[in-house]
C-alpha cells in the first residue's frame, strides 16, 4: 500500500460504532490496517489522535485522524467517490439518511 494513501482504523472488536466504519471501508473496497485499542487502558496513539473524547473509532488517513463514526462515514464517502456511495445523491434522501444513521 502506498504510504501516501495509508488508511488505519483504530477500533474495538465489540464496538458497533467501529463496525459501521469497518463495513463502509469494506463496501467501498478501501484497503486498511486495523489496530485494536484497549479502551480501559488507553494507549498513546488513541490519546494523541482523539484527545477530546478519547474514543474509538478513529480513522487515520495519511497520518491525519478523523473521529466520530458518522463523521468518518461522510469523510469516506467524500474521499473515495467510487460506487457504491454511502449517501444518496438527492438532498432530501441524504438528509433522511443522516437522520436515521444518527438515530440508529
Ligand atoms: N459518538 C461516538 C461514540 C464512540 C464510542 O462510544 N466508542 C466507545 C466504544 S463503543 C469508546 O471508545 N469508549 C471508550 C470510553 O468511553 O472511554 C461515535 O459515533 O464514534
Amino acid at each position: 500500500m502506498a504510504e501516501e494513501n495509508k488508511v488505519v482504523l483504530h477500533g474495538l472488536w465489540s464496538s458497533t460504532y467501529v463496525k459501521r466504519v469497518e463495513l463502509a471501508l469494506k463496501i467501498k473496497g478501501i484497503p486498511f490496517e486495523y489496530v485494536e485499542e484497549d479502551v480501559l487502558n488507553k494507549g498513546p496513539l488513541l490519546l494523541k489522535y482523539n484527545p477530546i473524547h478519547k474514543k474509538v473509532p478513529v480513522l487515520v488517513h495519511n497520518g491525519k485522524p478523523i473521529f466520530e463514526s458518522l463523521v468518518i462515514l461522510e469523510y469516506i464517502d467524500e474521499m473515495w467517490r467510487n460506487e457504491p456511495l454511502l449517501l444518496p445523491k438527492d438532498p432530501n434522501e441524504r438528509a433522511r439518511t443522516r437522520f436515521w444513521a444518527g438515530y440508529v
